[in-house]
């Protein structure tokens, strides 16, 4: 073991709190620690720049990355978590509480952003010349607290008191012009290190800054708060992140936003591309891939036109050539309210050169599909832009030479729906490449226990960088690991209690069966589901105080994205259930009901190794991937789940014995909702009545809002809208008849953890090392650059 730390982060904390290390803070602690950390890994990141920088790199565009939490992370993946331990140990501080002191870099709403931290680890894991590129932005996600059950938003200033995991590149700022404004674009870099290896990656986050500190004129002319307004309206647009999630909002300042991180990146990779390759842009695509995380950095197609057009002098079809050799676009959802379309007006008022690229484009569009023959009514259809409106995701589609999707049945969905007509035209274009989730952060450093259990079994510590390996060891294990397994689960759930008694000051019990719900709050995952049946099962553990239920505790975290009034009447009722339960003196014995406040990367750091259950039961088709999934699976949870995204995969590699699969699928769906009749699940299904009705009757309390009876009308009323969208009641009783059944199946200790161990080591497929390995071969043309 080095002693770098020990004698390193001492002085650093030192530095930081100008007093002795004793006397520090526990986050003056953080701050030494980690810069001591960064410190150490300096020269080998310098390394690793030089040498991505003059061959074939690839750069991931995204406009979310939802990173957590770095310290750990980096300590863990250096090896330095003892020495780490023993350098604040020598202060007398304890490593566990200074690692709770940091802030998450919740740079990202949910599966999106946090695919794009995953899959940043994996590049460093296996030496991959890629790097990210997105916002720096000042506010975070928003934190949620409730009050009377209501989700409230406050702001999320994660970065205010210092963060040492961002160093700031004066030097190598650009500039992004808008018609009405020039800003500067400050690049602020985050090493990306990999598990066992020197090679450290770069998130390369732009903040925006006012090209002079003042308007001089103005405040010579006393005009001084119009010269402060002024820069604080460029400062504006990498002010805050926009809290949804599969849904856009048309918002002028998100254009922006989306402009400003694609142009001061574009502008530095074809820089960089000039030093080492010289003038001749033509070449660009042999040492640059751009890969696109869904639409929102769709603007740098335009922006790479306009930087070889204007800047390079390239002909129109040279230019074009060589960006439909650079993009590749992923898609994430089916979901059409996350299609962004964007009014050609403020493409004319903020970016005139840009729009009037985007113009072209579309008229070459245009002629090109009436020389293949297609019909005028599918080329508007299809056309860059239709009407006042701009289509991202079809000039994405337009200009990649690849199109993917995140899950088997997702590629399949957008080849035949989404994208259909895409694919008509150029299926060679269309691959998929499920998700996956970063073994380090998801089980090497959050479940330590078990992790110490895979080291031992399969005899090293290989399997944190290849998890397929652990599929050797499926059948060909003692008995006695589903024991240690027990015992492993059984301490986690322990810690996990104690910490739910300390942050939501709620007592469970670790003998009971833990069944969670975690990720974004919305109607087609079906949070809704879940908490018709926690109520159903209230109802029938009052009417029959003798029924024997298996001890249970219900566990959700979830945000609402603030607008979506339907999303937070859900939480709101999953509070007053939780209400009901919890305080019933004779039910609560038996379950218990936990809404987890501010959901977000560390606090599933702490949830999901105690988990027994994973709740993934989204509408068949609508949940493109899903990747807590995969993280549930690894820490040897149970899939209770419809055949939806990935969930489908995650069944095929358990099989049907080691999953619970429930509910109509993606394709029985259009013949079962033409005759669907909502009405008549709540007429029939037992129970059905006596929880709708609750919701208005005055067993729940909504506090005189409304939106239970807002809630219960969604799901019966056809006149209100299409009734029950989701198909929740649809799905009921075959999800009851399964969640049941599996909580019987719990008593079965042995049986139980053979499958949790069947899911543990068949999760290798789900490993983002899987996922990015793919990229790499059959998009990205990529090789592994190790600098030693
Ligand atoms: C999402 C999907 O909703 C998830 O199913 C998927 O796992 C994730 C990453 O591919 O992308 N799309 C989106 O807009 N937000 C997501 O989380």
């Amino acid at each position: 073991m080095t002693q770098k730390l020990v004698t390193s982060a001492p002085a650093q904390v030192r530095a930081v709190s100008g007093r002795p290390e004793t006397a520090a803070t526990l986050m003056e602690v953080w701050q030494g620690l980690s810069a001591a950390v960064v410190d150490t890994i300096a020269d080998d990141w310098y390394a690793t720049e030089q040498k991505y920088s003059a061959g074939r790199q690839e750069h991931y565009f995204s406009a979310e990355f939802l990173m957590g939490r770095a310290l750990l992370n980096n300590l863990s993946n250096l090896g330095m978590v003892d020495e780490a331990r023993e350098a604040v140990g020598s202060f007398g501080v304890n490593l566990s509480d200074v690692l709770e002191q940091e802030p998450d870099a919740a740079l990202g709403n949910g599966g999106l952003g946090r695919l794009a931290a995953c899959f940043l680890d994996s590049c460093a894991t296996l030496d991959l010349p890629v790097n990210g590129f997105g916002i720096l932005y000042r506010y975070g996600l928003f934190k949620q607290l409730f009050e009377d059950g209501f989700q409230t938003e406050h702001p999320d200033p994660w970065m205010e008191e210092g963060y040492p995991f961002v160093i700031r590149h004066e030097e190598a700022q650009r500039l992004v012009h808008y018609q009405d404004m020039t800003v500067r674009a400050i690049p602020y870099d985050m090493p990306i290190t990999g598990y066992g290896t020197k090679n450290v990656g770069t998130l390369r986050l732009w903040k925006a800054e006012p090209l002079e500190e003042f308007d001089y004129d103005a405040f010579n002319s006393q005009r001084f708060t119009e010269a402060i307004v002024e820069r604080e309206r460029t400062s504006d647009i990498s002010r805050v992140l926009y809290p949804n999630d599969t849904t856009y909002e048309g918002k002028v300042l998100r254009v922006r936003q989306q402009y400003f991180f694609c142009s001061a990146s574009l502008q530095q990779i074809v820089e960089n591309y000039v030093s080492h390759h010289g003038e001749d842009l033509t070449g660009f695509a042999d040492y640059n891939a751009i890969q696109l995380n869904d639409t929102h950095p769709v603007l740098a197609i335009p922006e790479l036109m306009r930087i070889l057009l204007d800047e390079h002098h390239l002909g129109w079809e040279e230019a074009w050539e060589v960006v439909t050799k650079t993009f590749a676009y992923t898609n994430h959802t089916v979901l059409a309210e996350a299609l962004e379309t964007w009014e050609i007006s403020i493409f004319d008022r903020l970016f005139p050169r840009i729009t009037e690229i985007v113009r072209e484009i579309d008229r070459r569009f245009r002629m090109e599909m009436a020389e293949r023959g297609l019909e005028q009514g599918i080329i508007d259809y299809m056309a860059p832009i239709s009407g006042d409106k701009v289509r991202m995701a079809w000039i994405a589609c337009y200009a990649s030479y690849s199109i993917n999707g995140v899950a088997a049945l997702h590629t399949e969905i957008i080849k035949r729906e989404t994208l259909g007509e895409w694919h008509a035209i150029w299926p060679e274009r269309f691959n998929n490449k499920t998700n996956g989730v970063t073994p380090r952060r998801w089980l090497r450093q959050c479940n330590p226990r078990l992790s110490a259990l895979l080291d031992e079994v399969t005899g090293s510590d290989t399997w944190v960088k290849d998890l397929s390996v652990l599929a050797e060891h499926t059948d060909s294990v003692d008995e006695s690991v589903y024991d240690r397994l027990a015992e492993i689960k059984h301490a986690n759930k322990v810690d996990f209690a104690a910490w739910i008694a300390q942050r939501e000051g709620i007592e469970i019990d670790p003998e009971a069966i833990f069944d969670v719900q975690i990720k974004r709050l919305h109607e087609y995952k079906r949070q809704l589901l879940n908490a018709i049946y926690i109520l159903d099962l209230y109802f029938r553990m009052k009417q029959d105080p003798s029924l024997q239920v298996p001890k249970r505790v219900f566990i959700f975290g979830a945000k609402a994205a603030p607008g979506y009034i339907r999303a937070k009447a859900i939480i709101k009722l999953i509070n007053a259930i939780a209400d009901l339960v919890n305080n019933d003196p004779v039910v609560s014995q038996t379950i218990k009901v936990v809404f987890v406040h501010n959901y977000n990367v560390s606090p599933a750091e702490h949830i999901i190794p105690a988990a027994d259950v994973s709740e993934q039961i989204s509408m068949a088709g609508k949940e493109a991937s899903g990747t807590s999934n995969m993280k549930f699976m690894m820490n040897g949870a149970l899939t209770l789940g419809t055949l939806d995204g990935a969930n489908v995969e995650i069944l095929e590699a358990v099989g049907d014995d080691n999953a619970y699969i429930f509910g109509a699928t993606e394709d029985e769906l259009p013949a079962l909702r033409e005759s669907y009749d909502p009405v008549w699940h709540y007429e029939n299904v037992p129970g059905l009545k006596r929880v709708l009705d609750a919701f208005t009757d005055g067993t729940l309390d909504d506090n005189g809002s409304g939106w239970f009876a807002d809630l219960r009308r969604s799901l019966l009323e056809a006149s209100y809208e299409p009734a029950d969208v989701y198909y929740v009641l649809g799905d009921f009783a075959s999800y009851r008849e399964t969640k049941d059944a599996m909580a019987a199946d719990y008593a079965d200790t042995r049986a139980w953890q053979r499958k949790a161990w069947v899911n543990i080591t068949r999760s290798g497929r789900f490993s983002s090392d899987r996922t990015i390995s793919d990229y790499a071969r059959e998009v990205w043309k990529i090789d592994p650059e190790p600098i030693a």
